[in-house]
């Protein structure tokens, strides 16, 4: 008999949707309209779970499938699954390690570019038929900022923060970083920090794991990042505190942002929405076919590792 499995977010891939059709039965949980009633239906029979990174599982449904072996996360970031609770049962989580690192480095550097060059606002000029109009002084378009050479701070040196201080030094732009410690097998340079790492630079770039981070990103380093400063986010929404951040925009005391995640997605702040100094994306960093499908692939070998008795691949719980 195919082991069980509850799906708790959706699989783009149509060949990774095949090959888990193929291997095992897939309930998917996230499409039922009573969640309740589904998992007192299918819970006891199930597996393993899919889930996505910033979706995870909560404990209250882990506790509804006493068969649980494994939870693959779809996902690089596990801040939204209970660890601590997973391994007290001996429940295998994994993540799709290394898979999303390129992609999610490239929309931090596109966000950056976009905020900076206004990339959103001149598209909606050319749209609107206002270019014809720039000679007159109705339809203004502001110069913008120069992304070469500016002084990038990234927030937390992983496999992401590293992949951006790679590009960005491409750009010709100085790095510092802050991180739980200094690296000894890099080239930037190190601030303890936050405060004064936003200080020193011109745009802070969030890449750090969210687990117990929650708000880091305030009024305080807002103030800090000052007025030519922008802030771009490819972490986790949760390491904002948001409403900082709209009155930080609001009073002109940073310059911009590019943000892909947001505090309580798929809903965003109003007060961000009409604003052109900020560029936001519906959490779409990992969304390419390339990565989508190396994550389906990492997400099935995981399962099939665990049901084998096998180490899985990705494994983050030991
Ligand atoms: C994914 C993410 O979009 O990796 C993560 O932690 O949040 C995102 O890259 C998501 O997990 C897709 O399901």
């Amino acid at each position: 008999m195919k082991p069980e499995i509850l799906q708790l977010s959706p699989i783009l891939i149509p060949e990774v949707r095949e090959q888990l059709a193929s291997l095992f039965t897939v309930h998917p949980y996230y499409q039922q309209s009573d969640k309740a009633a589904y998992l007192r239906e299918v819970g006891g029979r199930i597996r393993g779970v899919i889930t996505g990174g910033h979706t995870g599982i909560t404990r209250q449904v882990m506790e509804q499938l006493p068969q649980l072996e494994v939870v693959a996360v779809n996902g690089v970031g596990t801040d939204a699954v209970d660890l601590a609770y997973a391994r007290d049962r001996g429940i295998v989580v994994t993540a799709t390690l290394g898979a999303l690192t390129e992609d999610v480095a490239d929309l931090a550097m596109g966000l950056l570019i976009a905020a900076c060059r206004g990339l959103c606002t001149s598209d909606r000029y050319v749209r609107s038929g206002q270019w014809p109009l720039s000679a007159t002084p109705l339809a203004p378009l502001p110069l913008a900022r120069q992304v070469s050479g500016m002084r990038v701070g990234i927030v937390g040196l992983g496999r992401v923060g590293r992949a951006v201080a790679t590009r960005a030094a491409a750009f010709g732009c100085p790095i510092s970083y802050t991180d739980l410690q200094a690296m000894g097998d890099v080239p930037y340079t190190f601030v303890a920090d936050l405060v004064e790492l936003a200080r020193n630079s011109d745009a802070l770039i969030v890449a750090a794991a969210a687990d117990k981070a929650e708000g880091i990103i305030d009024a305080k380093v807002l103030e800090a990042l000052g007025q030519g400063g922008y802030l771009i986010n490819v972490a986790r929404g949760k390491l904002v505190n948001e409403a900082d951040l709209v009155a930080a925009l609001q009073a002109g005391r940073i310059a911009g942002a590019g943000l892909d995640v947001f505090v309580d997605e798929p809903n965003v702040p109003e007060a961000l929405l009409s604003r052109e100094d900020v560029v936001l994306q519906p959490h779409r960093a990992s969304a390419t076919v390339q990565t989508r499908t190396r994550m389906g692939e990492m997400v099935i070998a995981s399962l099939v590792d665990t049901f084998a008795g096998k180490r899985a691949v990705g494994c983050v719980t030991g």
